[in-house]
């Protein structure tokens, strides 16, 4: 039974809200999955993508990059991943009638809630220039209009070219191929929103940008220290991981500042007793830290580290490996002795017990694992702050053995593995090198646009043509009205999509919507049914392979949509055999195993259940591909986040029911908000500062550089036990606030976790 479309979009009128919970998972959640994937997609496709999602034989998650266990049990889902699934797997079809009677200026004012739940797309569709409709077009016209514009630009780097982290390995190996042909870099992915930070920040520090443990290694820990990070929410399957790691003696610390119930406790829903029981407490200590405050933290807990040498010198620090591994040492310590407490208080807000305790527990655990995610990579300082967390693990030797090491959690499902097959706007040289033999061409110099870079030069005229692989660009970027402002300026918008949303509305002067499968769906080529690959956070790679009929047969695979578009843009006579790319995906693979780095033989070991895990030369062998060939401990100018009087600083983060732009649902069940998303959280002691109440309303006005009023209007006030001086609301809405200049240093990755804000009282909304 498929659900009905819906004739209005939610509004917040029935918005309700209660306590936050503490604790996660558990009876309520497993239920709670299992009606909607039924009545989303029927009993038959429910059991057919449920069963067979995250299994050996089966379809990888398309939700978020977790990886999988080793040893796998029949339900290896969580609730999240079946909302996921249920929302793709949709049998709903938007109907061929749609498109005449929603013109995009109606679609723009839709919710990505109403728009998500219009059904699959079937069929390509296109908006030629002064139209206000999309309609239907066959293929190969569609395929002619992107050649066309593609082909009429001055200069190759006239067009960008867009990735959202679905992608699977094989379309993502294809799609940098193509547009490397045509002759540019412009490759911005959502990795530039996401952990640009992290990779920057570890390939400068230990010259791998990726998680350097294992799965088995949080089992083999001695300590926890997630920084950052909602798992509950955004990473559900962690907490199993946790749960056995707290099982086998491992301590956690959590650092955030919202008391997250998915680190209070879990009750496990895989165990008899986890769905009655009292569940595993989590976190055995909680910093509920300033926004923007950990890289005062972590200086001062490796201060704190030092202090311990010079009282027991010799039995503190890891001399072996730091002498035989790495450099910097000796400037660093002297460096962070100037380092000041009363400045680590400020930017923190933690008091000097609670970091001293944190320093005890480090010092006393042999193995550490460091975990993070969006909390620590969308701020100013970001780079410099994981370099931080990365001096730390180096100086008791915390990586390159069991139990220990960096842990940067990734995002979307393929997000790593995008990345490792050359979507980046600055690959490295290497790479390029091995792509331009394999194919006998020569791939552009120099590095392409990013993702804020694209929307800039969409905005000054340099990008005429946007071509997305998936995702939701204009949503999921800063600064939405700017960024609406800048896609309206380009000739040609092109989006290859599962699903309705904002950015199928706010397009070029002409648009096309190409639908393509999705992962759950079975992919028929010539050579029969194909599978996919993809890397999961812990740099394991494995096959994917859709379980369910596709609903129509207008849709194509990702792989089919970029080779049409590669032999339209670049002439039938091209010569590196697109055609055959999408009969047989071995042949790709073919060429990825001849080109990727640590890919040797990928035909034959993705075939292996469970697939086979990509080297690492840090955790396998202490290896450090630097350019000093050492680890390097670094030296970071800590820089605190002023907050004037009267302001708060604001994170925009993730509901429950939401898959970045994608609403599931408005309810945000563990911070007790339920049919509602126009929210900010603020603590209680700033609600009485500055003369609000829990349940009033304001205005959200963010204070810039550039002084441009930016404004998030009528949200309901809950006060809520966040860090003082902090406040939150949820993303994508608050992108409305950030400028699109207001970025990491170093990444340039968008500061969406420190918006300096100020509240304005305004009279409750009328909900007609
Ligand atoms: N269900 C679901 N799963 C998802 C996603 C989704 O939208 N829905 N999105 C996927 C993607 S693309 C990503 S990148 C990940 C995101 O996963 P997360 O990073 O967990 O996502 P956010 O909701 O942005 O949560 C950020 C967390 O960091 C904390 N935080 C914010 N600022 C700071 C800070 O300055 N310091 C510290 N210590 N903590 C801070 C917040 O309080 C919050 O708990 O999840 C992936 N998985
Ligand atoms: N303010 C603020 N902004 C943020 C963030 C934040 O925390 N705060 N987080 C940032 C982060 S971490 C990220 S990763 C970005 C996310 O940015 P994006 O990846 O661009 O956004 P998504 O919402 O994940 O994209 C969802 C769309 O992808 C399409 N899609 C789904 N499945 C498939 C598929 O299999 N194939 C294809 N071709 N399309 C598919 C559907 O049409 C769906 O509507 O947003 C960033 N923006
Ligand atoms: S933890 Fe992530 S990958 Fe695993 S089932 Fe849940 S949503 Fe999917
Ligand atoms: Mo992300």
């Amino acid at each position: 039974m498929a659900s009905k479309p819906l004739k209005d979009d939610p509004t917040d009128k029935d918005l309700v809200v209660g306590p936050p919970l503490r604790s996660a998972v558990g009876l309520p959640s497993l239920l709670a999955s299992i009606p909607l994937a039924l009545s989303e997609m029927g009993p038959g496709r429910a059991a057919a993508t449920l069963l067979h999602m995250n299994q050996k034989d089966g379809f990888d998650c398309m939700s978020c990059a977790w990886p999988d266990p080793p040893h796998r049990k029949t339900a290896e889902f969580c609730e999240n991943g079946a909302k996921a699934v249920s929302w793709e797997a949709d049998p709903l079809k938007v109907p061929q009638s749609f498109w005449a009677q929603h013109p995009v200026s109606e679609l723009r004012e839709r919710s990505e809630y109403w728009l998500g739940q219009q059904g699959r797309l079937v069929e390509p569709v296109y908006k030629p220039a002064g139209s206000e409709h999309y309609r239907p077009i066959s293929w190969d016209n569609a395929f002619g209009i992107i050649a066309r514009e593609l082909n009429a630009l001055e200069s190759p780097n006239e067009a960008t070219f867009y990735t959202s982290g679905r992608a699977s390995n094989e379309v993502a190996f294809i799609y940098q191929l193509f547009v490397r042909a045509f002759g540019t870099n412009n490759l911005p992915d959502c990795s530039n929103m996401c952990h640009e930070s992290t990779g920057v920040a570890m390939t400068q520090s230990i010259g791998v940008g990726k998680s350097a443990i294992h799965y088995e290694d949080f089992a083999k820990s001695d300590l926890i220290i997630i920084m950052g990070q909602n798992p509950g929410t955004n990473h559900p399957r962690m907490l199993t991981a946790l749960e056995e790691a707290k099982r086998a003696g491992s301590s956690i610390i959590a650092i955030n500042p919202l008391p997250e119930a998915g680190l209070i406790n879990f009750k496990n829903p895989q165990r008899p007793r986890g769905l009655i029981g009292k569940g595993t407490d989590l976190a055995d200590q909680y910093l509920q830290i300033r926004l923007a405050g950990d890289m005062a933290l972590m200086q001062a807990l490796a201060k704190r580290v030092f202090e311990a040498e010079d009282a027991a010198p010799g039995s503190v620090l890891d001399h072996r490996f730091l002498e035989g591994h790495c450099i910097g040492l000796a400037e660093y310590r002297q460096h962070l002795s100037t380092l000041r407490e009363a400045d680590v208080l400020a930017a923190t807000g933690l008091d000097s017990a609670q970091i001293d305790e944190l320093a005890q527990r480090y010092l006393l655990a042999e193995n550490v694992i460091i975990t993070w995610a969006m909390g620590l990579t969308q701020h100013k300082k970001a780079v410099d702050t994981i370099k931080e967390i990365m001096n730390v693990l180096l100086l008791r030797g915390n990586i390159g053995k069991p139990g220990a090491g960096p842990c940067p959690i990734r995002g979307h499902s393929n997000v790593q593995g995008d990345r490792t097959m050359g979507i980046w706007e600055q690959m490295p040289q290497g790479f390029m090198d091995k792509l331009g033999a394999e194919f006998d061409f020569d791939t552009p110099a120099g590095h392409g646009y990013d993702a804020v870079q694209s929307i800039q030069a969409m905005a000054d005229g340099r990008v005429k043509v946007l071509v997305a692989l998936g995702g939701n660009l204009v949503h999921a970027v800063s600064d939405t009205a700017a960024a609406q402002e800048a896609i309206g300026k380009t000739r040609l918008s092109v989006q290859i999509s599962t699903k309705l949303n904002r950015s199928h509305a706010h397009t070029g002067e002409q648009a096309l919507i190409l639908p393509t499968l999705g992962r759950s769906d079975i992919d028929e080529q010539a050579a029969g049914v194909q599978f996919v690959t993809v890397e999961d956070t812990v740099c394991a790679v494995h096959a994917s392979q859709g379980r369910v009929a596709p609903i129509s047969a207008k849709m194509l695979s990702e792989v089919a949509i970029v080779s049409r578009m590669a032999r339209a843009v670049l002439g039938p006579g091209h010569p590196f055999g697109w055609e055959g790319f999408a009969d047989n995906y071995d042949t790709i693979r073919e060429h990825i195993a001849a080109v990727v780095d640590g890919c040797e033989n990928y035909n034959s070991r993705v075939r292996e259940p469970g697939g086979f895990v990509l080297a690492h030369p840090p955790r396998d062998s202490r290896t450090f591909p630097t350019p000093s060939g050492k680890a390097v401990i670094t030296i970071n100018h800590l820089e605190t986040l002023a907050l004037p009087a009267g302001r708060l600083i604001l994170q925009s983060l993730r509901s429950h029911d939401q898959f970045n732009t994608t609403t599931y649902s408005l309810n945000d069940r563990y911070r007790g908000v339920r049919k509602g998303r126009n929210v900010v959280f603020v603590s209680p002691s700033d609600l009485s500062a500055l003369g609000l109440t829990d349940g009033s309303y304001v205005d959200v006005h963010s204070e810039s550089e550039d002084k441009v009023d930016r404004v998030l209007r009528g949200l309901r006030v809950i006060s809520y036990p966040t860090a003082q001086g902090c406040g939150a609301t949820y993303f994508p809405e608050g992108n409305v606030l950030v400028p699109l200049s207001a970025t990491a240093e170093g990444s340039n990755t968008p500061v969406s976790k420190s918006i300096i804000v100020r509240l304005e009282p305004v009279p409750a909304p009328f909900f007609g």
